[in-house]
């Protein structure tokens, strides 16, 4: 049986090693804290389908799988990206200090458009934090990111930060500042689009289970 979705958007977690991206996406798919902490073997590929306002969703989220412990993610990885998390640790200032390089890299070679979500992640390590909450949510203002704070171990805002995401995309897509149709958007439209006739936001004629996100 096929899946049926509206859209599909293709995410990337970008961010230094060692922030928690694997365990991030892992979370979000298996539900669970990913335990071994093999760099080389990191899952590379996950998709999950979503409800958010109404629309059925398909994320297919690219991790780096270590490539970015040699600097060398590539083109490719970036390219027709619709959404992004971008992850820092927040008992490290190290990993907080190079977010302004992956956001140019997100913008210049995903797209400008790219919506991006920051998270601070490692939330439950409090005692050993090195970057505040505020300062943070200042970076994310200045560079018009949306921001949350998660735990890959508890699963806290794990999910809230994709579902955001494509949240934030959809309300995009309905007020025309994305084109899904444009080359390289990184949104495809899904069989449930293509069976029905487009409709005005908050109306289903799907009787899938509502999520109240
Ligand atoms: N306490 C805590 N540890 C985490 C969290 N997320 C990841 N880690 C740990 O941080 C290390 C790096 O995680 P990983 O997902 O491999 O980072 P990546 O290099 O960005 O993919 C591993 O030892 C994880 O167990 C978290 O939310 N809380
Ligand atoms: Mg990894």
């Amino acid at each position: 049986m096929s899946e049926t979705y509206d859209f599909l958007f293709k995410f990337l977690v970008i961010g230094s090693a060692g922030a928690g991206k694997s365990c991030l996406l892992h979370q979000f798919i298996e539900n669970k804290f990913k335990q071994d902490s093999n760099h080389t073997i990191g899952v590379e590929f996950g998709s999950r389908v979503v409800n958010v306002a109404g629309k059925t969703v398909k994320l297919q989220i690219w991790d780096t799988a270590g490539q970015e412990r040699f600097r060398s993610v590539t083109r490719s990885y970036y390219r027709g990206a619709a959404g992004a998390l971008l992850v820092y640790d927040i008992t490290s200032r190290e990993t907080y200090n190079t977010l302004t390089n992956w956001l140019t890299d997100a913008r210049t070679l995903a797209s400008p458009n790219i919506v991006i979500i920051l998270c601070g992640n490692k939330k439950d390590l409090d005692a050993d934090r090195e970057v505040t909450f505020l300062e943070a949510s200042r970076f994310a203002q200045e560079n018009e990111l949306m921001f949350l704070e998660t735990s890959a171990l508890t699963g806290e805002n794990v999910e809230e930060a994709f579902l955001k995401c494509a949240r934030n995309i959809l309300n995009k897509i309905d007020s025309g500042e994305l084109d899904p149709e444009r080359m390289g958007s990184g949104i495809q439209y899904g069989d449930a689009s293509l069976r029905q006739p487009r409709q005005p936001r908050g109306t289903t004629t799907q009787s899938k289970q509502q999520c109240n996100c």
